[in-house]
């Protein structure tokens, strides 16, 4: 014992050994319980997105009743407010927040920048890492001293991303007892609500805020293709109501450390020469920069380029045509840059989208945009196709070229909306993005589904990626994020799985889906009719746990899933799974009913397959959801493939 804790009181040296948790590390460790791995052999917790470093450097903390939070005038208030709210989640009612700390507190926790002395001495050996938005964090639980968690970030954000590793190392009552050297991959990571059709609420977009700061991620684009103010009506001001709706997430955004980023659509009636236009559109922009909004966007995706939308544009500009479209643009552009950004002070630098956004062909609009596009204008692009297949370093370094910068990924997963995606939920995790793209990146944002609470599975793990590419696998990303939206709790997440698996098919532009569907349920249909023929017993035997478990996730999800969002973006999905289920398991009392010779089993069992399956197909999306309206669709084809054989065998025998 140091001589510290040997002058400590009785009653505080047991709160100090009830502050600390096992063992230290190797060298002083204690005994640990037979049945228990040493503290310093525990595994640390999964946090997502995956840290670049961390790694076990003390035995986990447990918490008291008490905590000591030790502040300074840099520590962001986001990240303090956070910090507080974890604490007191947890169950912490004495909280004592001052500017220094007290020797003798069981536990304290330091929060502000990695540089402020007290914090840099006690991040000692964990490394604080030259990048923005970076942190540095250690968890000290020596038995011999009271414990200290050091939150220290590189920026404010780190400060607050610090705090959002911590409370992923907090679980039943005890810290992790971790060192945490992190940063993004990537600068610009988030979500864009660049989708057409019913764009989100405000309820929603309030809740997606919440998300991307718990997932790290620093950007939200407001870009939804269907609010006229966004496109058709881009030269008129938002009436009050919409402003202070948008006031409000402008305010909910800032909390979370996301950048609001404020898009406005122009290109369909832009006349590019008249300067009445440019001032509507800075006037637009200067209506949301009041009301605290610090990024923007001018988008050019989906217009006609090769028409002007006035007489003088030919005029000043020629005949319509990709060069004299990139100048009037690149015009446009840099004088929002040079006259609006710049000139507001603590601005970020313009973001925009090509017309050009989802190919590698060299043409006179590119070499135009990167010749005279100013360099510090993010530009977006796709992939290279609209919504692709992959997206591979070679293809994001030949993109960086053309466009004379790292591009910013606009990818269009999860969206839904597009024929294709017709009846569909997308869930699939994020894949086929090689790791290495933020070497050519400037970032990834997620163009989400219309359902926004049902986008989040795959945000999470877009989120993820664009963290760590090269950290990023994509089977524990999956796990992550089910368990997120589970609340924590592995048997909601295992039936949140199974959902995802029986809505994992993402079409793309190609014929065949980037992303396959059911590829779990149907592997395994596929080794129950190979082992059907020559051991039916065995064979249902085995699919039995398949099968319940899909007919029960809607309600383990329903019961266990707290996102009231989710469930209600999920609802038709949910009950289209419930019936498949319930049709599925009737498909299985028919073939045991064929291989027990009960023919009027079988027939009653297979009527009551078909009424589910009917009941089933005739569920659709809701219209005033997504665009392409269809019938819901899950596990398809291999649900209807499995029924329609179960009926070759109850005819067969029959007929035999
Ligand atoms: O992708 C871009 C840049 N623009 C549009 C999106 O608004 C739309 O959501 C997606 C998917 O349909 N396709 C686009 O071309």
């Amino acid at each position: 014992m140091t001589v510290l804790a040997r002058s400590l009181t009785g009653s505080l040296a047991a709160l100090l050994a009830a502050a600390t948790l096992g063992a230290a590390p190797p060298g002083d460790a204690a005994p640990e319980a037979a049945h228990e791995p040493a503290a310093h052999e525990r595994p640390l917790p999964v946090i997502s997105p995956t840290p670049q470093h961390m790694s076990r450097v003390s035995a986990d903390v447990r918490l008291g009743g008490r905590v000591d939070v030790v502040v300074g005038k840099d520590t962001d208030a986001a990240a303090r407010r956070l910090l507080l709210k974890t604490l007191r989640a947890h169950g912490i009612r004495d909280i004592d927040v001052s500017t220094r700390a007290d020797r003798h507190a069981a536990l304290t926790v330091l929060l502000g920048p990695a540089a402020r002395a007290d914090i840099a001495a006690a991040l000692r050996g964990t490394d604080v890492p030259d990048h923005a938005e970076g942190y540095a964090l250690r968890v000290a639980g020596h038995r011999s001293r009271p414990a200290t968690v050091t939150l220290g970030g590189t920026d404010a954000t780190g400060q607050y991303y610090a705090v959002q590793t911590l409370r992923g190392l907090i679980s039943k009552g005890r810290i992790a007892g971790a060192s945490v050297s992190d940063h993004p991959a990537m600068p610009l990571r988030g979500s864009i609500e660049g989708f057409y059709g019913s764009p989100w609420t405000n309820e929603e977009r309030l809740d997606q805020m919440d998300f991307l700061g718990e997932v790290k991620s620093n950007t939200y684009v407001y870009a939804p293709k269907d609010d006229p103010y966004h496109r058709e009506k881009w030269r008129d001001p938002y009436p009050a109501d919409k402003l202070d709706e948008l006031g409000a997430l402008v305010k909910r955004a800032t909390a979370n450390h996301v950048r609001f980023t404020f898009a406005v659509s122009p290109g369909n009636s832009i006349c590019y020469s008249d300067p009445a236009d440019v001032k509507a559109l800075t006037a637009k922009l200067q209506s949301l920069h009041d009301l605290g909004v610090r990024s923007f966007s001018v988008p050019l995706d989906d217009i006609s380029y090769t028409k002007w939308n006035c007489a003088g544009d030919e005029k000043k500009f020629g005949a319509p045509g990709r060069e004299p479209a990139a100048e009037a643009q690149v015009g446009l552009l840099n004088e929002v840059q040079r006259d609006f950004i710049a000139t507001h002070e603590g601005t970020n630098p313009l973001q925009m989208v090509p017309t050009e956004y989802g190919d590698l062909t060299d043409t006179a609009y590119k070499q135009r945009l990167r010749a005279t596009l100013y360099k510090n204008i993010e530009v977006m692009w796709t992939g290279t196709e609209v919504v692709p297949s992959e997206i591979t370093n070679d293809q994001a370094a030949k993109a960086a070229e053309l466009f004379g910068r790292k591009v910013f990924v606009w990818d269009n997963y999860p969206v839904n909306d597009f024929d294709k995606t017709a009846g569909r939920l997308l869930l699939a995790p994020y894949d086929k993005r090689e790791a290495g793209l933020s070497d050519h990146l400037s970032g990834v944002v997620s163009n989400p589904m219309n359902q926004e609470a049902a986008s989040k599975l795959a945000v999470f793990t877009i989120a993820d990626f664009a963290w760590n590419d090269r950290g990023y696998d994509v089977t524990r990303s999956a796990r992550q994020s089910a368990l997120h939206l589970a609340g924590g709790d592995p048997r909601t997440a295992d039936a949140v799985q199974i959902f995802v698996d029986l809505n994992h098919l993402a079409p793309g532009s190609t014929p065949t889906p980037w992303q396959p569907q059911a590829p779990v349920l149907s592997a395994r249909l596929t080794a129950f009719w190979k082992a059907y023929d020559s051991d039916p017993e065995a064979a249902l035997k085995q699919l039995r746990p398949t099968v319940d478990g899909i007919a029960r996730a809607p309600q383990v999800i329903r019961s266990g899933v707290p996102d009231k969002l989710f469930l209600h973006d999920a609802d038709r999905w949910l009950d289209a799974t419930a019936l498949w289920g319930s049709a599925m398991r009737h498909g299985l009392a028919t073939l045991t009913a064929v291989q027990d010779g009960d023919s009027a089993r079988a027939a009653k069992e297979r009527a009551a397959m078909d009424r589910d399956a009917v009941a089933a197909g005739k569920i659709t999306s809701d219209p005033a959801e997504t665009r392409p309206q269809g019938t819901v669709k899950i596990g398809d084809p291999f649900i209807g493939d499995f029924l329609a054989k179960v009926r070759a065998q109850q005819d067969a025998a029959t007929e035999g």
